[in-house]
């Protein structure tokens, strides 16, 4: 029996599987899932979400057809798709003509392929002419993205092949729990290690990847600034930096110097709770490692200054000599399966493909003739995702929303707020395969294919541009995004091509990158599955991809990486007397996101089967509360009830909570929308709560 070789549907990784149909005389359905040992990410190892993955395709609410609703109010039925698609049209062509082509509005994901993301960003430009369209990016990497930007010119998740990992002498990841979030990864920290590397994890609580870590530094949450600049005062003190690096590949370093003069021991001890000896030793390993990597995830990203936090980090990385040498660097773990190319082609407010600047002229121009129009048609730079969120509905705002590939009634910062904004619309489109919490509020559900039954590419952790596969029919009734964007486009009389076929679109993204920052015109379907993938950038077809990009310079106007200062100031919400906790949020292995697919995957819904939120067994004494029992966590947005668990692993100031599930007790009700000023992402990572037995 052959099958059909792919990628799986979540995370980043994007482990490689095979997929093999289970009864290869129907089109549709089930499919059974055995993991690829030729793909470097995984080798041969899955996490339970990946081998559960086909539950997906057959789940007892799959949507099927389309479905509209009269009225608010009224329950959605079932229609065709003309009925569908053509109520979309024209009110979106009336909302238009009446107020304007921003007050239709596009939210997109980091779930959905290069072509989609590619093709979603033209059809806002182009067919709606609106430049309000943003995605869910935003909530996830946008902060290492601008911090990566700002220091190396250039956005590409990790430094290197992730196998470079293995060989390296010691690795600090701040705020990220792979152990959970991907699994798999962990086998190239565990070679590291085995080759007598060090791993030195930054993060509130003992997590399963604490655990793995020869040092854990565990700070209040919010204080990374603080640390990072600590950490970098120790390795000037000690004689530790590469001073003969700074000097020929960097600018801008004095003025870190002098701002981590401030941050002595015993003050960043103080701020952080994090012992001078475990800060000395962490620097010690860095710097005394050869080959080292700083890397960081959501945990030092998701903070109301998270462009400053990558930055300190990055700067960390500098001080000891790590970008642009071979086996070393800095990296951000990428989240979504396609967070990297999914930033990538112009589903971002202030971007055209190929990570261009969309208020360039330059860029303008170019992706202009790529679309075959007059480059003044297209809209200017729009509102970030939760602006964008915040402004549906109101005066000024939006009154229509196209949203594709995510769930923001679940994920988004102060979702009790995001509801009402979605409610005020006039007209809310969805289109998922599953109903999920936001698609029950829609007036329009598209019911559209998924990972197995649709091909395309996606760009992994590691910059690397992968195939994805269709290894069944989608159900009848159902069409893919591609299907959805063109159609609606061609009603719409829009300029331009509007292919649904995946490769050709992927054609087109080429041209229109090429040039760019991610530049991907000499990568095509046929050298991926020769070449197991192909890193950007890669400009024209002899190109050979890039691995490592910043070996020789960096892609900034003088090719030096750019020091940036930050100062610590603590987290936009501090706790005081009436809410004396911190919260941070986060995941758990079986659950992914907003849980709209996994929440519907029997072994994954067993494994983690609702909220609750994590509590030092002091502070749940303190508070007279037990293992298991009902308790309402409340901060200035809104109160949950939610079981509580105790654990010792993590800090008595702070207590946990996961986001994946939808209702009550969603941690989206408590957290703070207050935005990075660079990035624009929300401060999932702390906010101030009060903690009771329920009721208070
Ligand atoms: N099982 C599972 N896997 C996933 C996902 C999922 O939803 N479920 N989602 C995917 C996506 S999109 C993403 S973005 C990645 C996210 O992957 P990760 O970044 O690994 O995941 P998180 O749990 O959000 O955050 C990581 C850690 O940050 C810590 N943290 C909290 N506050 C702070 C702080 O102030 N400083 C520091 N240093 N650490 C802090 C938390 O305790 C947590 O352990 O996972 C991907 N993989
Ligand atoms: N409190 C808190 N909140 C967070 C975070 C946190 O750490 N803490 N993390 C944030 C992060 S990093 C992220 S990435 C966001 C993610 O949160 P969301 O943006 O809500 O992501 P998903 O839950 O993956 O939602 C994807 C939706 O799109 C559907 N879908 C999947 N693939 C496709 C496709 O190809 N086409 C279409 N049309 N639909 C598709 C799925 O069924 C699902 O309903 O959550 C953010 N929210
Ligand atoms: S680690 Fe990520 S890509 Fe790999 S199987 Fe798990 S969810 Fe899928
Ligand atoms: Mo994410």
């Amino acid at each position: 029996m052959t099958g059909t070789p792919t990628h799986c549907p979540y995370c980043a990784l994007q482990c490689g599987m095979t997929l093999h149909k289970a009864d290869a005389g129907t089109d549709a359905g089930a499919v059974r899932i055995e993991p690829r040992d030729d793909v470097p990410a995984n080798r041969g190892g899955l996490c339970q979400k990946g081998w559960t993955a086909a539950e997906l395709l057959t789940v007892p609410d799959r949507l099927t057809a389309p479905m509209m609703r009269c009225d608010r109010g009224a329950p959605l039925e079932p229609c065709t798709w003309d009925e569908a698609l053509d109520r979309v049209t024209s009110e979106a062509a009336r909302l238009r003509a009446l107020h304007g082509a921003d007050s239709v509005a596009v939210f997109g994901g980091g779930g959905l392929t290069n072509e989609k993301a590619y093709q979603l960003g033209k059809f806002a430009r182009l067919a709606l002419g609106t430049s309000q369209i943003d995605y869910n990016g935003r909530f996830c990497m946008s902060s290492a993205a601008a911090a990566s930007g700002r220091a190396f010119g250039m956005d590409r998740g990790l430094p290197g092949p992730v196998t470079d990992l293995a060989a390296s002498g010691a690795v600090l990841l701040a705020g990220g729990n792979p152990a959970e979030t991907m699994p798999p990864f962990m086998r190239h920290l565990a070679q590291m290690r085995d080759a007598g590397g060090a791993l030195i994890v930054v993060d509130p609580r003992r997590t399963a990847t604490a655990r793995q870590a020869d040092l854990h530094l565990q700070p209040v949450p919010g204080t990374d600034i603080a640390l990072a600049n600590g950490l970098l005062h120790l390795a000037l003190a000690e004689g530790l930096a590469d001073e003969d690096y700074i000097a020929a590949r960097t600018t801008g370093f004095d003025a870190v110097r002098t701002v981590a003069n401030a941050y002595w021991p015993d003050r960043v001890e103080r701020i952080t709770g994090v012992p001078v000896p475990a800060m000395r030793e962490a620097v010690r390993l860095l710097a005394r490692a050869g080959r080292a990597h700083v890397l960081t995830a959501r945990g030092a990203e998701q903070h109301a200054r998270g462009t400053d936090m990558v930055g300190v980090f990055i700067n960390l990385a500098l001080v000891l000599g790590l970008p642009g040498r071979e086996g070393s660097g800095y990296g951000c773990l990428t989240g979504q399966g396609n967070g990297q190319g999914g930033r990538e082609h112009g589903q971002k407010a202030d971007q055209l493909p190929g990570y261009r600047k969309i208020d360039d002229p330059a860029a303008r121009a170019h992706v202009a003739a790529v679309w075959g129009v007059d480059p003044e048609v297209l809209p200017g730079p729009g509102r970030s995702a939760h602006e964008l969120l915040s402004a549906l509905g109101t005066a000024g705002g939006p009154r229509a929303l196209l949203l594709f590939g995510s769930n923001p009634v679940v994920s988004a910062p102060r979702a009790a707020q995001v509801e009402e904004r979605l409610d005020a619309l006039d007209l809310l489109v969805v289109a998922d395969f599953v109903p999920s919490e936001t698609a029950r509020r829609a007036d329009v559900v598209l019911p559209t294919a998924q990972w197995a039954e649709e091909s395309g590419t996606m760009t992994n952790l590691e910059g690397r541009v992968l195939r994805r596969r269709r290894a069944a029919r989608p159900p009848a009734g159902v069409r893919t995004d591609l299907e959805i964007i063109g159609a609606l486009a061609e009603r719409l009389k829009a300029p331009g091509e509007w292919s649904t076929d995946p490769e050709t679109v992927f054609g087109e993204l080429r041209r229109a990158s090429a040039g760019g920052v991610a530049d991907y015109s000499g990568i095509t379907y046929a050298r991926i599955e020769a070449e197991g993938g192909v890193f950007w950038p890669c400009p024209s077809p002899d190109h050979p991809g890039t691995p490592r990009p910043y070996l020789d310079r960096f892609p900034t106007p003088d090719g030096r990486a750019r020091f940036v200062p930050a100062e610590h100031h603590g987290p936009a919400e501090d706790v005081d007397e009436d809410h004396p906790l911190y919260l941070t949020t986060g995941r758990v292995l079986a659950q992914y996101q907003s849980g709209a697919q996994t929440r519907r995957v029997r072994a994954l819904a067993e494994a983690a089967p609702g909220p609750f939120v994590e509590l030092h067994p002091d502070l749940a004494e303190r508070l007279g509360i037990e293992d298991g029992a009902e308790v309402r966590v409340e901060s200035r947005r809104g109160a949950v009830t939610v079981r509580a668990r105790l654990t010792d692993a993590i800090r008595s100031d702070t207590v946990f909570m996961p986001f994946h599930w939808a209702g009550d007790g969603r941690a989206n009700l408590l957290t703070n929308p207050a935005l990075d000023p660079v990035s624009r992402m929300p401060e999932f990572k702390v906010c101030a709560v009060r903690v009771g037995v329920s009721p208070f």
